[in-house]
């Protein structure tokens, strides 16, 4: 049977939609999932959403609706994002589902009866943007939040406590006895240190706060949201509600975070679970920061790109590209549109999708599109050397986190091949007769060479695999290949007909680039704020605005923009001149409900006549115009007021 391999993103707050940082974090492991699957684990991949505590009923709060309506329109939001980006998680969990309650209260029951919790009041500092308790909280000076450094909150109220600190010793003991619990080495001693200091007990209960979790024997207490959330990891497995499958995939073999929540990971939780007698995770695998000019990306900075004005203005290949090699595993990394446009003009363009375009063009010029069987072998044995130490370097890195190594890896071979080629010069060998042997091991060193690197990106890439997979004429998904047992080898290539196909990178030109941006952020700029000057009620009753129904819609001749259309006011009908021919085809509008400001003065355009003004909303840099609709039937003439 298979090994298992469980592995999870964080539960991402639900207070806006996800910036290019946090999404990092899932596209990392979705990455680490689809490399598992091709290594042969049974894997189970679980991401979700974190939707209680006081971040998000605030900011519910301030945008005047419900913490659960938030959350389900951000949640959406999250999926589509994932879906869009080629996350295949298996597994979703968000904190307001039903089953996680159970499974939260449950660990509560066990961590209590096992005697680690106390009632006490909490005095102290907090920060609602991390969710986290500031410790050495004096009464009268504001501690700083240990993990962002912002302005904290005080509050003091009665709380359930965890007695965290019976835990310095069993937790010193585990990242002794398990090397590996923290990844990479780096941060463990900074956890070790951190534990080392003492540990606090913790209030994981909050009596003025609505929005979470109830305590099981206490209803007016809901649980502190890291208490709450952590326990998604297990919820969304099972734990409470499908034992089976719980029991098969936990422990976790990796929970993925940012090294900004990693005390939460490393210490709480495998606490948690040591007081209610459930095995702790295998590790804790945490990875860097992306910046923007040197600052940490984060949404209340505003610093931050939005992933899905990237993908697309840049795409959602290149960008899990150079996200994964851009940053090296564990430490911090600039973002930056200019290097992103020189990875994907020097590394796709002309590296990979050269090579291929190039092989895929030789094949077909010199071997009618079929990829000969090697032939003379002369000097290319340093080619299948150099694919045989890729594959072995590109596994090592790979399950040690270096992406950014093992993608190195994957254009060394991307280079030794192009460079083979310019050394073999096969447009001059395929002038000489007697060097057609040559010529068919050169075509065939290159087909086999992508073979392999296709099945190497397909982690990373997987539409970029699929493509040069398809190009090369293979059947079968190249995401089925398994990466344990990849070697070079004279099948399936030899006599393969290739399919070829379109440039996969074109070049990029960074001022297109920069320009595409900007026009895709004016679009989705927020509306202008400043208001036209105050007017009475009177004013207002001035404009007589009425519903109406198209009977009749045509182009005016010589006028690209305008449209006559007759309206039914259901007191008389009427011609009105409107600026939507762009937008609108006449034959969509005859029937539909418009509304109409109809007291307005005549106007004649193009020798036509315009009695009133047809009402749009006004959208985007150009001033796009949508027409104003209702959601029941209006009969004609009503007025708006
Ligand atoms: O922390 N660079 O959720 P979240 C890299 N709900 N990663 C970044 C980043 C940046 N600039 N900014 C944020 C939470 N992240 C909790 C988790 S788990 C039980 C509860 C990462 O939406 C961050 O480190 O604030 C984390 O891994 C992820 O985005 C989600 O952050």
């Amino acid at each position: 049977m298979a090994e298992t391999f469980y592995m999870t993103t964080p539960l991402y707050y639900v207070n806006a939609p996800p910036h290019l940082g946090g999404a990092y974090t899932t596209i990392v492991c979705d990455t680490i999932a689809r490399y598992k699957r091709m290594m042969g684990f049974d894997v189970r991949f679980l991401t979700g959403t974190d939707e209680h505590g006081q971040k998000i009923q605030r900011s519910a709060r301030e945008q005047g609706i419900a913490p659960k309506s938030l959350a389900d329109r951000v949640h959406a939001q999250y999926e589509d994002l994932w879906r869009s980006y080629g996350i295949r998680n298996d597994l979703w969990i968000r904190t307001t589902e039903e089953r996680h309650y159970r499974a939260v209260q449950e660990i509560y029951r066990r961590v209590r009866e096992n005697g680690f919790i106390y009632k006490d009041e909490y005095r102290g500092w907090y920060c609602v943007s991390c969710e986290a308790y500031a410790p050495g909280s004096g009464g009268d000076t504001p501690a700083p939040c240990p993990d962002c450094g912002r302005e904290t909150e005080w509050f003091s109220e009665e709380s359930y406590f965890f007695k965290l600190s019976e835990f310095q010793d069993r937790l010193l003991a585990h990242y002794r006895d398990h090397p590996d619990f923290i990844r990479p080495e780096t941060r463990r001693n900074e956890v070790v240190s951190f534990v080392e200091g003492g540990l606090r007990d913790l209030s994981i209960s909050r009596k003025t706060l609505e929005w979470g979790v109830p305590l099981p024997d206490d209803a007016e207490h809901v649980f502190y949201v890291w208490f709450d959330a952590l326990t998604g990891y297990i919820s969304g497995l099972g734990f409470a509600s499908d034992t089976d499958r719980f029991e098969k995939y936990w422990p976790a073999d990796a929970h993925v975070v940012g090294k900004d929540i990693l005390r939460f990971h490393a210490v709480y939780w495998p606490a948690f679970l040591m007081a209610a007698d459930v095995p702790a995770p295998k590790s804790i695998v945490s990875h860097g920061w992306w910046l923007f000019k040197d600052e940490k990306m984060s949404k209340s900075r505003g610093n931050v790109f939005s992933p899905a004005l990237l993908r697309d203005v840049i795409g959602v290949e290149t960008l899990r590209y150079f996200l994964l090699r851009e940053m090296v595993f564990g430490q911090d990394c600039n973002l930056s549109i200019a290097s992103i446009v020189e990875r994907s003009n020097s590394d796709l363009a002309n590296g990979l999708g050269n090579l291929l375009s190039r092989t895929v063009a030789m094949v077909g010029k010199y071997r009618d599109g079929v990829v000969p069987a090697p032939g003379r072998a002369d000097g290319d044995a340093d080619v299948r050397d150099t694919a045989a130490r890729v594959i072995a370097d590109y596994v090592a890195n790979f399950d040690a986190y270096r992406f950014s190594r093992a993608l190195e890896n994957v254009w060394e071979l991307i280079a030794r091949v192009n460079k083979y080629i310019v050394e073999n010069q096969p447009w001059a060998i395929a002038r000489k007769q007697e060097e057609a042997p040559r010529l068919d091991s050169v075509l065939f060193h290159c087909s086999e060479a992508l073979r392999l690197t296709a099945a190497l990106l397909a982690p990373v890439m997987p539409e970029t695999a699929r493509a040069v997979w398809t190009q090369l004429g293979l059947e079968g998904d190249v995401a089925d290949v398994r990466l344990d047992g990849l070697a070079w080898s004279e099948s399936p290539m030899a006599g393969r007909r290739l399919a070829g196909g379109d440039v996969l990178f074109p070049r990029v030109d960074a001022k297109a680039v920069y320009a595409k941006l900007e026009a895709e952020l004016a679009a989705s700029a927020p509306p202008e704020a400043e208001l036209a000057p105050t007017i009475g009620i009177d004013d207002f009753a001035k404009v007589d605005l009425r519903t109406a129904t198209v009977i009749e819609a045509e182009p005016v001749p010589g006028a690209d923009k305008l449209l006559r259309l007759v309206l039914d006011l259901g007191f008389e009908t009427r011609q009105v001149l409107a600026g939507i021919a762009k937008y609108y085809a006449p034959e969509t509008l005859v029937g539909r409900k418009v509304v109409v400001v109809a007291n307005l003065q005549p106007r004649r355009m193009r020798g036509l006549e315009s009695n009133g003004m047809v009402v749009a909303a006004s959208v985007g840099p150009d001033d796009t115009p949508v027409l104003v609709g209702f959601d029941q039937d209006v009969p004609d003439g009503a007025r708006l007021r």
